[in-house]
């Protein structure tokens, strides 16, 4: 997994004083992405599609950093590439023209942006058309952690992952027919249709994996460019839901939760600890769960211990 946090100290030494008096240091964190327009494989039997990525991969690598750290951000447009594309930041606070403005094929471009708002942000590219940019794969996640850390309401998870939801067109649809939906076929999870679901398609291989009575933290963002998701884990119940993953924006025993096109939640879920389980989490509008939106949990005593954990938040 990609974690592009690093832990230089250097060049910023601003003590931040959370709340409860403990002191947390400010980080300049470097993130450097590259867009890559390529042939990538959009489902679990290999089939491929063109699309357009930060990085090579859909969703792009996840950015990690905690709050009040500074975001280092280098975007560069390769030159073999054939369009203008540009980095929109949700966690940033900044100038939509400036900051956000798009660069041609060989171009780089440089800002900055205190990340000062904890939380599960998407971050996506805003050059013209924004449909097709968004819905050929420019999209990923940063994830802002609390400076406060941990608390009662907002445990230490066992586990953590990244689902990103997205969409999948025909090949060849248009900007325009984009942006209406038509020709639309399905919902890309981590950027394929059905990637963790063995269920529905007997060529996934993989599944999200926990161990009986492990509490899973899924930091979900809903890339598609028109519809909402309708987040439910079919035979269980969200233990605790942070709308936006800000701890502060707590509601509890939720059972689906809507989550708007770019916004993203954080929510837990606590399997059963006496028995090995599984959980379909699904985006319960059933076009969007019968065409892709569909994410198996499993969890037994032989689960995987690195999945999950240290980083390793998108399973591929
Ligand atoms: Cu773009």
């Amino acid at each position: 997994m990609r974690h592009l946090r690093t832990l230089a100290f250097a060049g910023l030494f601003t003590a931040i004083a959370g709340v409860s008096g403990s002191v947390a240091w400010a980080d300049t964190v470097p993130v450097k992405l590259t867009v890559v327009e390529k042939e990538l494989v959009i489902d679990n039997k290999g089939t491929t599609q063109k699309m357009w990525t930060y990085g090579g991969t859909v969703p792009g690598p996840v950015v990690r950093v905690k709050e009040g750290d500074v975001v280092d951000f280098t975007l560069t447009n390769d030159p073999k590439n054939q369009n203008s594309h540009s980095m929109d930041f949700h966690a940033a606070v900044v100038d939509v023209l400036d900051e956000f403005g798009e660069i041609k094929p060989g171009e780089s471009k440089h800002f900055t942006f205190s990340a000062d708002h904890p939380g599960v942000f998407i971050y996506h590219c805003g050059a013209s058309s924004m449909a097709e940019h968004i819905s050929r794969g420019m999209y990923g996640v940063i994830i802002v952690d609390p400076k406060e850390g941990y608390s009662k309401a907002f445990p230490k998870p066992d586990r953590e992952y990244v689902l990103v939801h997205g969409d999948l067109f025909e090949a060849g649809t248009s900007a325009e027919d984009r942006a209406m939906n038509n020709h639309w076929t399905g919902v890309l999870v981590n950027g394929k249709v059905f990637h963790y679901d063995p269920v529905h398609d007997p060529n996934a291989g993989l599944t999200l994996e926990a161990a009986p009575g492990e509490r899973v933290r899924l930091y979900f963002v809903n890339a598609m460019i028109n519809e909402a998701a309708a987040l439910h884990p079919i035979a269980g119940i969200w233990d605790r839901v942070w709308d936006n993953g800000n701890p502060k924006n707590i509601r509890y025993g939720m059972q689906t939760v809507e989550v708007p096109p770019a916004h993203g939640l954080t929510v837990d879920i606590v399997p059963p600890a006496d028995r090995a389980t599984n959980n379909a989490i699904v985006d319960h509008r059933m076009k969007h769960a019968l065409n892709g939106g569909i994410t198996v949990l499993m969890t037994s005593k032989s689960a995987d211990p690195a999945k999950g954990r240290d980083g390793n938040l998108v399973i591929r």
